[in-house]
C-alpha cells in the first residue's frame, strides 16, 4: 500500500467512539494515520466546515479506506471485518454474532450518546457529572447482568470480539465520571484481561500522536 493509499483515521485521544476503532485497526493490523479532531480546541474542531464535508454528525471517529469516508464506529469496524476478515471480530454462529451486536448496541446506542460532550454542554456544568454516572450505572446494570449469560473470558465467550472493543472505552469513560465499578465485578474482570493485551494498549488515549504530554503515560 502506497503512503498515499493509506486509511485516514479523523480521531481524538480521548474520544472513545475512535478509541473503539483504533482497537480494532490494531488487532486486524491496518497500518493508518490519524489526524486529531481536537473537540475542545477552537470551540470544537468538529464543527470546521472542513470536518462538516467528512461527518456532517460532526463527532469523531471517521475513516477514509478504500476511497471512501465512513463515520459511525460500528459502521467502520462492520466495514473492517468484512473486507479484512481476520482476526474475526462478530463470531460465526449467530446467536453468539446477535449477542457482540446487542452489547455493542447497548453501549454505543444506550450509554455513550447520553453522556457525549454535546448532551453534557445541554445538561449544564453542575449537572454533568450526576447525570453521567446515572447513564452509565443504568447501562451497566443492565449489561452486568447480560455478561453473566454471554461472557466466557471476553464479553462473548473467550474469543475478543466487537463488544470488547466497546466494553473498554466505556469502562475508561465510567473512571472519568468516577462511577464506583464495584457493583460490576464481571464488567471490570473482563475490561482488566482486554486491558492486558497489545491492541487495547497501543490504542489507548494515554498512546495517541495527539494525547497531551502530561496525559501520556
Ligand atoms: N455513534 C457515533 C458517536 C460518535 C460520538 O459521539 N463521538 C464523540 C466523541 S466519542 C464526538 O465526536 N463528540 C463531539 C461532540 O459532542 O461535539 C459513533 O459510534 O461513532
Amino acid at each position: 500500500m502506497t503512503e498515499s493509499s493509506k486509511p485516514i483515521l479523523y480521531s481524538y485521544f480521548r474520544s472513545s467512539c475512535s478509541w473503539r476503532v483504533r482497537i480494532a485497526l490494531a488487532l486486524k493490523g491496518i497500518n493508518y494515520e490519524t489526524v486529531p479532531i481536537n473537540l475542545i480546541k477552537d470551540g470544537g474542531q468538529q464543527f470546521s466546515e472542513e470536518f462538516q464535508t467528512l461527518n456532517p454528525m460532526k463527532q469523531v471517529p471517521a475513516l477514509k479506506i478504500d476511497g471512501i469516508t465512513i463515520g459511525q464506529s460500528l459502521a467502520i469496524i462492520e466495514y473492517l471485518e468484512e473486507t479484512r476478515p481476520t482476526p474475526r471480530l462478530l463470531p460465526q454462529d449467530p446467536k453468539k454474532r446477535a449477542s457482540v451486536r446487542m452489547i455493542s448496541d447497548l453501549i454505543a446506542g444506550g450509554i455513550q450518546p447520553l453522556q457525549n460532550l454535546s448532551v453534557l454542554k445541554q445538561v449544564g456544568t453542575e449537572n454533568q457529572l450526576s447525570w453521567a454516572q446515572n447513564v452509565i450505572c443504568s447501562g451497566f446494570d443492565a449489561l452486568e447482568q447480560i455478561l453473566h449469560g454471554t461472557a466466557g473470558k471476553f464479553c462473548v465467550g473467550d474469543e475478543v470480539s466487537m463488544a470488547d472493543l466497546c466494553l473498554v472505552p466505556q469502562v475508561a469513560n465510567a473512571d472519568r465520571f468516577k462511577v464506583d465499578l464495584n457493583p460490576y465485578p464481571t464488567i471490570r474482570r473482563i475490561n482488566k484481561t482486554l486491558l492486558a493485551l497489545e491492541a487495547f494498549q497501543v490504542s489507548h488515549p494515554c498512546r495517541q500522536p495527539d494525547t497531551p504530554a502530561e496525559l501520556r503515560a
